[in-house]
């Protein structure tokens, strides 16, 4: 009954178990946090520290990321790269297992955005709050203003941007300043472009969360607000399927509510990869000609504790950990 239940549901997707088995079903582990990008590795030891104790994986994902967001070595928080105008503005959302939701966007000099947005979640009648309001919420919530200065990095690249001020996304130039291995073109100053942070995680008691926390799209028109905080495009959780969050072009994440998609249809049956690559082959089929200029990729995981990945490009990676010595870095596999 339930073999039959689940090709019906895979039969209304377009697909058949037959063309699932080119997936690699990952294999299961419980508690699991899973992370973007290879800042993920040391996001990940924090989360992990929670999962081990036995913690909430709300809890994990909150702690995981706050170490990127404090990170003045990645171009996540308050270090990472401003707006057109020189500012740094942040975007961040959380969601647990209960359909709990908070986020805040465009918000500024606040060191750690994914906190706010838990408050906002914990404390408001509400799921977001933006710009000078989220600002003046974190501040009665005693969270600090920090000096609206930029990083010596940004500073840097800032100056650099200046001289052309081209808004020119560089595909891949997601994280780590310093680690541009994967980087398809040589990087110039000033080219720096998307910086996020996005984990999910399952813990002992089998529940779900996830967070997403970016200082978005390097040199971005002051106001824009991306994916990350937006439940549903950069970040989606239901607990009785699984948890997805996404990096790259946010607006193109926007579109299709690409974290939902991708939560809807491991709901559907589908794998976290194979959910994942679905959901990148939608972008790409809308995109046509112009996918390839961008980049995408979902990580996600189910109930059962396998974790997947997708990408448009070649280039993107997560890292994986359920283990003290078990923390890797993983190169998804991409469409194009
Ligand atoms: C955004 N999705 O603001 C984010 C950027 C990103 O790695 O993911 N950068 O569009």
């Amino acid at each position: 009954m339930l073999a039959r239940r689940r090709f019906l549901q895979l039969g209304s997707l377009g697909l058949s178990a037959f063309s699932l088995k080119s997936f690699a079903q990952s294999p299961m582990h419980k508690p699991i946090v899973i992370s973007t990008w290879d800042a993920g590795i040391e996001a990940n030891k924090a989360a992990w520290k929670v999962l081990r104790a036995g913690g909430r994986a709300l809890d994990a994902v909150e702690q995981g990321v706050m170490v990127t967001e404090a990170s003045q070595s990645c171009c996540v928080g308050l270090g990472a790269n401003p707006d057109r105008d020189g500012h740094v503005t942040l975007d961040a959302s959380i969601m647990d297992e209960h359909f709990n939701c908070g986020s805040v966007a465009f918000l500024e000099r606040i060191k750690h955005p994914i906190s706010v947005a838990r408050r906002v979640m914990e404390k408001t009648p509400h799921v977001m709050l933006v710009g000078a309001g989220a600002q003046q919420f974190a501040l009665e919530q005693g969270f600090q203003l920090e000096p609206a200065v930029l990083s010596k990095d940004a500073e840097k690249a800032y100056r650099n941007w200046l001289k052309k001020s081209e808004y020119k996304p560089v595909i891949n130039i997601e994280n780590s300043r310093k680690q541009t291995a994967f980087v398809p073109n040589k990087l110039e100053n000033g080219e720096w472009n998307h910086d996020t942070i996005g984990m999910v995680a399952l813990d002992n008691a089998g529940n779900v969360s996830g967070s997403c926390t970016t200082s978005g799209m390097g040199f971005k028109m002051r106001g824009r607000v991306g994916d990350s905080p937006i439940i549903g495009a950069g970040l989606f959780v239901d607990n009785e399927a699984g948890a997805a969050v996404a990096t790259g072009q946010g607006e193109d994440v926007i579109r299709v509510a690409g974290a939902h998609l991708v939560v809807e249809l491991m709901r559907q049956g589908l794998s976290p990869e194979a959910a994942c690559k679905k959901a990148i082959e939608r972008i790409v089929k809308i995109k046509g000609n112009k996918a390839k200029d961008i980049q995408v990729a979902f990580i996600a995981i189910n109930k059962r504790g396998e974790h997947g990945a997708y990408a448009i490009q070649k280039g993107f990676n997560y890292a994986v950990c359920y283990g003290d010595a078990a923390n890797n870095l993983l190169d998804s596999k991409f469409l194009i």
